[in-house]
């Protein structure tokens, strides 16, 4: 790190205008996530200062008046004249995109910055901004509006720190809600605290009737990260931690065996999450792989005639972060974030495969425990396998043999049909008669006989009603799954508004979550939203899909008591009123579900029907006081 980096090290690329008109281009979205896209790219900019070493805390705060602030202990923006602007280094930063030191020069070493759009996006999109430094003896504002200089940079005091504190308003007119969600946010801040170890981050909010307060400090790093992530799984074995330096790529990687069925692996590069994997995830998955095959071959652990474990098998249960920090990091894939960096596939592989194999060498009893978790996969793999071409043998997968309960559409072509997911016959009928039978097709099932929980794919596949949604759907499913072969664009459950619906609800996203993965990522499967109330008055009627709307409703129109019916099942509606309310295109609304959904089902499913009782008491009484309508 060079000492004297100086303002003529921000090289000046282009200007703010494009990022107004087309904001989306900057920071995917202008929903909720693009805005918490703008507070994450303050947020890196801070994180980047810890990694560079000259940062240990970071304060967050989301303030009454909406705006969210960034305060870190760093060096502090530059604000001596920026050669090539010809205006102070921090207006340049904020002004300029890409501006931020990290595009070329020796400012920085490695840099979180895939965002790498540069706090300037932030107050490109903000209705002000207003920036603080402290350095070189000297305390220093600039404010900005719209992304232009509102007052020019001043000193307004002395001071013996050094710091930066960014603060800004979202521009409403540029973003659908301005509303910052504090726990996306906790979230965000807890994994970047698990990322860079020593810092401190604090999360503050302020906000009438939301205050709240947190903190992260993670002594272990990723190694708590680990552990948190399996608080409530069963494990096999310690957490191990492994770290090294290759070919100038910085590789960090912990992990953790347990009894689940699913791996769960996260990759990072600079911080950034590269949730398409990438070289490092394949340089990791390699070693993992050879090092387990290697030491069980030589311990007898694997006899002659046992075949070699899978990268598949090796995976099976893993919990696993694996952090890289790399100069210039290349991203690609869909969503960018997939490493492509070659070299970082040889630095994690000869770190990991040297510092792993000595691990197992000198802990027999861990080496055992893991060897063990990956014969088990192996042979669970080889059953479900064997189950499999029995049942395709059968012919049983195939979609010339759609399910008898199946009511398909007359539509052949995918992007034009949907299959409704129903719970029960009662529902199942109203929704066969309500139906457009030209583009929706309608699969009754039996939710209780869902239940998954562990379930292996061998189990899975003899399971009549799972079977019948795998052929209704055409994909396939586990290693053969294809998602070309989906015959209906949107896959949409549809199950009743009471508790026992909520639980069918919980089961199906489960399965999807854990068997249909792609489906959900791909963004096929949805959720319906029938209406919990209809009122009355006359010959005059409304729906209300909430109890907020049915107060609004009920005050507006002056409905009485008795003219408010609650519907507790779909088999409550008549079949035109299913499809003015739920199905019909033009005026229903669909529930997109997104991987945290899922991801939320997958949890509170574990929690609640795992066979682990602590969590599950913990669960019931943290969220006893949110059932409300217990109706059963
Ligand atoms: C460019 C150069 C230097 C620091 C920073 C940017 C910097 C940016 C941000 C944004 C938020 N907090 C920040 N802290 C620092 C290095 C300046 C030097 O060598 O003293």
């Amino acid at each position: 790190m060079s000492s004297n980096y100086s303002a003529k090290d921000i090289q000046v690329l282009e200007g703010l205008e494009p990022v107004r008109k087309r904001p989306g281009m900057y920071i995917g979205s202008t929903d909720e996530r693009g805005l918490h896209h703008l507070v994450w790219e303050v947020l890196d900019n801070a994180i980047d200062e810890s990694m560079a070493g000259y940062c240990d805390a970071i304060t967050v705060t989301i303030h009454r008046d909406g705006s969210v602030s960034v305060l870190d202990n760093g060096r502090g923006i530059p604000v001596e004249k920026h050669e090539q602007t010809g205006v102070s280094a921090v207006e340049t930063v904020l002004t300029v995109l890409h501006a931020g030191g990290k595009f070329g020069g020796d400012g920085y070493k490695v840099s979180g910055g895939l965002h790498g759009v540069g706090v300037s996006v932030v107050n490109a999109l903000s209705i002000r901004t207003e920036v603080t430094v402290e350095r070189d003896g000297g305390k220093y504002f600039i404010a900005f509006e719209a992304g232009a200089p509102a007052e020019p940079l001043k000193q307004v005091g002395d001071s013996g720190n050094h710091g930066t504190l960014v603060q800004f308003w979202p521009d409403p007119k540029i973003f659908e809600t301005t509303i910052f969600d504090f726990n996306s946010i906790k979230k965000r801040v807890r994994q970047q605290a698990y990322l860079t170890k020593g810092v401190t981050i604090s999360l503050i909010d302020e906000r009438e009737g939301l205050e709240d307060a947190c903190q992260f400090y993670f002594e272990g790093g990723i190694s708590s990260f680990v552990h948190h992530l399996n608080e409530d799984k069963e494990k096999i074995g310690p957490v191990l931690m492994f770290e090294g330096e290759s070919d100038n790529v910085g590789v960090e990687i912990s992990l953790q065996y347990t009894q689940e069925f699913r791996e769960n692996i996260l990759t990072f590069a600079n911080n950034i999450q590269t949730s398409e994997g990438g070289t490092h995830l394949t340089g990791f998955s390699t070693a993992l792989t050879r090092t387990l095959n290697k030491y069980s071959r030589e311990n007898g652990l694997l006899k002659e005639k046992d075949p070699n474990f899978t990268n598949e098998d090796v995976r099976e249960g893993l919990t696993a972060i694996i952090s890289v920090k790399v100069r210039d990091p290349q991203f690609e894939g869909q969503t960018k974030s997939k490493l492509g960096n070659s070299n970082v596939r040889t630095a994690v592989d000869r770190i990991f495969s040297d510092k792993f194999d000595e691990f197992l060498l000198e802990n027999p009893t861990a080496a055992k425990l893991m060897a063990g978790k990956c014969a088990l996969a192996t042979r669970a793999r080889l059953a479900a396998r064997a189950a499999r071409d029995t049942v395709i043998r059968k012919g049983a997968l195939e979609g010339s043999n759609l399910p008898g309960k199946l009511a398909d559409c007359a539509s052949k072509d995918p992007n034009k049909s949907e299959l409704f997911i129903v719970e029960g016959d009662s529902a199942g009928g109203s929704a066969k008669q309500g139906r457009d039978r030209h583009t929706q097709a309608i699969l009754p099932l039996r939710g209780k006989i869902l239940n998954t929980e562990e379930a292996r794919l061998d189990k899975m596949l003899a399971n009549n009603e799972i079977k019948s949604l795998v052929v209704a759907m055409g994909t396939a499913i586990g290693e053969t799954f294809d998602l070309a072969k989906l015959r209906y664009k949107k896959v949409i459950i549809m199950t009743d508004a009471d508790v026992d619906g909520a639980h069918i609800r919980t089961l199906l996203l489960t399965l999807f979550y854990r068997h249909f993965p792609t489906l959900v990522l791909s963004g096929n499967v949805f959720i319906a939203q029938p209406p919990l109330y209809k009122l009355q008055k006359g010959k005059e009627s409304w729906y209300a899909m909430s109890d907020n709307e049915k107060e609004e409703i009920r005050l507006k129109y002056d409905v009485k008591g008795e003219n408010i019916q609650r519907y507790k099942g779909l088999g409550e509606m008549n079949p035109e009123q299913l499809w003015d309310t739920t199905m019909n295109p033009e005026t229903r609304t669909l529930m997109q579900v997104q991987v945290s959904d899922a991801e939320r089902a997958d949890h509170i499913f574990k929690v609640l029907m795992g066979d682990e009782v602590i969590p599950r008491r913990k669960f019931i009484q943290t969220h006893a006081a949110e059932v409300k309508d217990l109706d059963v």
